[in-house]
């Protein structure tokens, strides 16, 4: 391939990675511009800029699906526009502003119907969700439908079955929230949820090709960062780093950008459509991906019935032995209109819409 003899030795290692699809990162470029305004509440501005975008050490396996194909690689050159970003999750006090406003039901609210399940008996058409149960033995991890439950009653209003619910949690991460259930809060909210590529861009908090949002090492100084999990999955959460199970938002360290729980405590919906080949996809055309948006349509061959949309940054169920998505450029994914007690997500505004605002009031 031909390369004009005046590239330096930065554009040509960046530009043999985009094009070959190396296992390297090179160094993020900030787009020079600085934030827009005054930010929206509960808002930070997120700069945008070129990034190399997947991970390097590629486990197998997620929470929902073990032994899933290498789907974070390669490694490929992208670039998105800046924007603004939920500094947290959306938290449950959040939502119930939401519900109170429109009566939004959430799909783990609704009675399932016939026309969407036409081979279920009528007794099983159950509202309800899907909720993490540790066993009460050590079990092989090849199959998540030992520690994963239907429970009839459970939503986000009573996230571990109809005996939960929120008192005392106004703080803490909503979660039984399906695909459609984030978006509807978005629109209302007038944001939209983050394309997979922002997640990252943002998660990485000007860092480039670290293993963690916060840097190299797991504990920095013995201290903990991220709520994950620890002790024997899916038997039982030690809680040695304070929480076992969910934590409220901002119980750990922000990273770069001033972003909470970019890692861990719960997934995090993305807007983009899941194809394990995505970044091949990408990689293989070459160059520099400009503000991707996914692929057309989903396809995961491991369930190639389920539409499945991205999830990003890992739970608080996350941990070596099984699936160590807290690492940053790893990916997850869940069908659309499933919910679970892990699960939720943050919103994110372009600058144009704020400006707008702005421009109206003076
Ligand atoms: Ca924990
Ligand atoms: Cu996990």
């Amino acid at each position: 391939m031909r390369v004009p003899a005046v590239v330096g030795i930065a554009a040509l290692l960046i530009y043999t990675i985009a094009v070959s699809g190396g296992n390297e990162f090179a160094g993020t470029v900030s787009n020079n511009v600085s934030s827009p305004g005054k930010a929206p509440e509960g808002m930070v501005w997120i700069p945008g800029g070129e990034f190399s975008m997947g991970a390097a050490a590629n486990g197998g396996g997620s929470c929902e699906m073990p032994m899933a194909s290498n789907d974070a690689g390669p490694i490929h050159r992208v670039r998105v526009d800046g924007f603004w970003m939920d500094a947290t999750v959306v938290t449950n006090e959040q939502f119930e502003q939401f519900a109170k406003a429109t009566g939004y039901l959430t799909i783990a609210e609704r009675i399932p119907t016939k026309e969407e399940f036409p081979t279920a008996p009528a007794e099983n058409l159950i509202a309800g969700s899907v909720v993490f149960v540790p066993t009460d033995h050590e079990v092989p991890l090849d199959n998540y439908f030992q520690w994963w439950t239907y429970i009839p009653g459970a939503n986000w209003r009573h996230p571990l079955g109809p005996h939960s619910d929120l008192k005392g949690k106004e703080k803490y991460p909503v979660v039984q929230i399906a695909y459609p259930d984030a978006e509807a809060y978005a629109k209302w909210a007038g944001k939209r949820l983050p394309t997979e590529a922002e997640f990252e861009f943002a998660a990485r908090g000007g860092l480039s090709g670290k293993t963690y949002v916060w840097g190299d090492e797991f504990r920095p100084n013995g201290k903990w960062m991220a709520n994950t999990w620890q002790g024997k999955f899916p038997v039982k959460d030690a809680g040695e780093d304070g929480f076992a199970g969910i934590a409220p938002v901002k119980s750990f360290p922000p990273n770069g950008y001033g972003l909470y729980d970019m890692a861990g405590n719960v997934w995090e919906w993305c807007s983009d459509w899941y194809r394990t080949d995505y970044y091949k996809i990408l990689a293989e055309k070459g160059g520099v991906a400009n503000n991707p948006q996914g692929p057309d349509s989903p396809f995961d061959p491991a369930e190639p019935g389920e539409k499945k949309r991205v999830h990003r940054g890992g739970s608080f169920l996350c941990n070596d032995q099984y699936c160590s998505r807290y690492i940053v450029g790893t990916r997850g994914k869940g069908e659309v209109n499933t919910g679970t007690n892990h699960l939720g997500f943050r919103c994110v505004k372009p600058a144009e819409q704020n400006l707008q605002v702005n421009a109206r009031k003076h």
